[in-house]
């Protein structure tokens, strides 16, 4: 098809959903600009468009609560005593799959971090007490760790967004992909979706260019698929992905106990967990409905469910969710060969943008509307689903802001009682200050001890700790 001839069609496309505007420089624009600004209109779900901005534009979005739902049940963790033998199993059957290679990392980094206020990937946001290690090479040597482990190939993609795919690559690139083999790293890139104003009409970024922005970590269940992550894992016999956020330096990323109870119940998606620290703490709540597992964000669970207790005093809805997952590879592609859609949500942003005068406006307060999904609400998709409780000082220290809750400050400090933690466990003695906090700097890594049982077995390397000091284990 010749130019003219694609320009006029995407023309029509365009204005049957308002979307004119979009081609309103085109006359300015060179050859290239002209092909890549069609190229992008093409891309558009221009059947899916009109009903975006009725419900999540212009509209408040489609926010179902269930009338009927109850807390979810999950495996504690601590192990019941009558559930024993059933948590070694799962754990026996986790290592095989791990012995295997029957297991994918799977860490989705396509987000802005702009809460951070730190330029570039926020997996390149150096966070380890000692070393200084970044997010990503943290990650990076907990599966070299478990490489060796397990005597096996743990592959590990990396979700990336259009906003940070290049300069993720930069990274990996310039730190020779922290020693993992580079075929067994796979950078891929999520989908994007457009950004409209408060009227339903999509920003320009330039005079040829759409504004975007990614389609959020549901994203990424389509963006596995699309991007051949799946079929890759296919040849290499990989059944399992452990699912993981770029912003969580604890987290226990292959472990066995929760890749074993999710593969042995045959679950498709499954889920870790914990205790919220209070009844409105901003993270979403583990229910039963229908029979299915979903999470009802905080935002939509009714005042009086949040608080509601048991007669212990414990929350009712009790189980925070965290985003740590293990997803089966045959779900994914089930959900990508059925055709799947999650539902939409609506973020009210500032939004840079091209005004009809070819002005580049920076807005100083929120100006449009940014659509994403959400992994998790892929969970009721999932017709068996287990939850696994973890500890929050043993594996949640997510880095989100500059300063306060979830702050680099508070994961530093989360790092440091970890390590010293284990070391206690081991029989260890700490010096510690008078509100019982480690009375040094330590930092152990995934090399010295993968889990806080192999700090036992390396008892002999310890050296006496004394207070003030700056110890790191490898
Ligand atoms: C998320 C969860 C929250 C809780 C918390 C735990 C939502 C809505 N809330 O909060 O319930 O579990 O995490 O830390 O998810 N990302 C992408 N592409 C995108 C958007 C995000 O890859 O388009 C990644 C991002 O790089 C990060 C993760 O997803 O690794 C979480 O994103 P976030 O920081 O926006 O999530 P947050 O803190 O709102």
């Amino acid at each position: 098809m010749d130019i003219q001839q694609w320009h006029q069609e995407a023309k029509k496309r365009l204005e049957k959903i308002n979307q004119g505007h979009l081609l309103r420089f085109w006359d300015e624009l060179n050859d290239t600009q002209k092909t890549d600004l069609l190229r992008q209109v093409d891309r558009l779900e221009t059947e899916l468009i009109p009903k975006w901005i009725e419900t999540y534009v212009m509209g408040e979005g489609i926010i179902e609560i269930p009338h009927d739902f109850e807390p979810a049940p999950f495996y504690p963790a601590q192990t019941p005593p009558e559930q024993m033998e059933e948590y070694n199993r799962a754990h026996a059957l986790g290592e095989q799959l791990l012995r295997e290679g029957k297991v994918a990392g799977f860490v989705v980094a396509g987000g802005q971090g702009t809460r951070l206020g730190f330029d570039g990937p926020k997996g390149n946001f150096p966070i380890s007490p000692i070393k200084k290690k970044t997010l990503f090479q943290i990650f990076a040597e907990i599966l070299l760790a478990a490489r060796e482990r397990f005597q096996a190939e743990i592959p590990w993609y990396v979700m990336t967004s259009p906003l940070n795919n290049a300069q993720t690559i930069e990274i990996f690139e310039a730190n020779q992909y922290y020693g993992l083999p580079k075929e067994d790293v796979l950078i891929f890139q999520q989908g994007t979706n457009p950004n409209f104003d408060f009227e339903g009409r999509i920003f320009l970024s330039d005079k040829h260019t759409i504004a975007k922005s990614p389609d959020g970590h549901g994203g990424s269940l389509k963006a596995l698929y699309a991007s051949g992550a799946i079929s890759d894992m296919r040849d290499r016999g990989i059944e399992q992905i452990s699912y993981w956020q770029v912003d969580n330096p604890l987290i226990h990323l292959m472990d066995p106990l929760f890749i074993g109870l999710h593969a042995q119940a045959g679950a498709g998606m499954s889920s870790k967990t914990l205790k919220k620290s209070g009844p409105l703490e901003k993270v979403g709540n583990f229910c039963l409905v229908d029979g299915r597992v979903t999470v009802i964000e905080y935002s939509d669970l009714p005042d009086e469910q949040s608080h509601r207790t048991n007669p212990d005093g414990s929350l009712v809805f009790e189980l925070g969710s965290i985003a740590i997952h293990m997803i089966s590879v045959a779900f994914v592609e089930k959900l990508n060969q059925h055709g799947f859609a999650l539902p939409v949500h609506k973020a009210i942003k500032k939004i840079p943008y091209l005004n009809g005068e070819a002005n580049f406006i920076e807005p100083d307060k929120p100006n449009g509307v940014k659509l994403e999904t959400f992994v998790f609400d892929a969970l009721p998709m999932s017709k068996k689903s287990i939850i696994l409780e973890t500890i929050r000082n043993q594996e949640f220290a997510p880095v989100k802001n500059a300063t306060g809750t979830d702050s680099a400050e508070a994961t530093y400090q989360m790092m440091i009682d970890r390590a010293a933690d284990w070391l206690q466990r081991a029989g260890i003695a700490l010096p510690r200050t008078k509100d019982g906090k480690p009375d040094c700097i330590i930092e152990i890594a995934p090399s010295f001890a993968l889990y806080p049982e192999d700090v036992k077995n390396k008892i002999d390397q310890i050296p006496p700790i004394r207070p003030g000091d700056r110890i790191y284990f490898e």
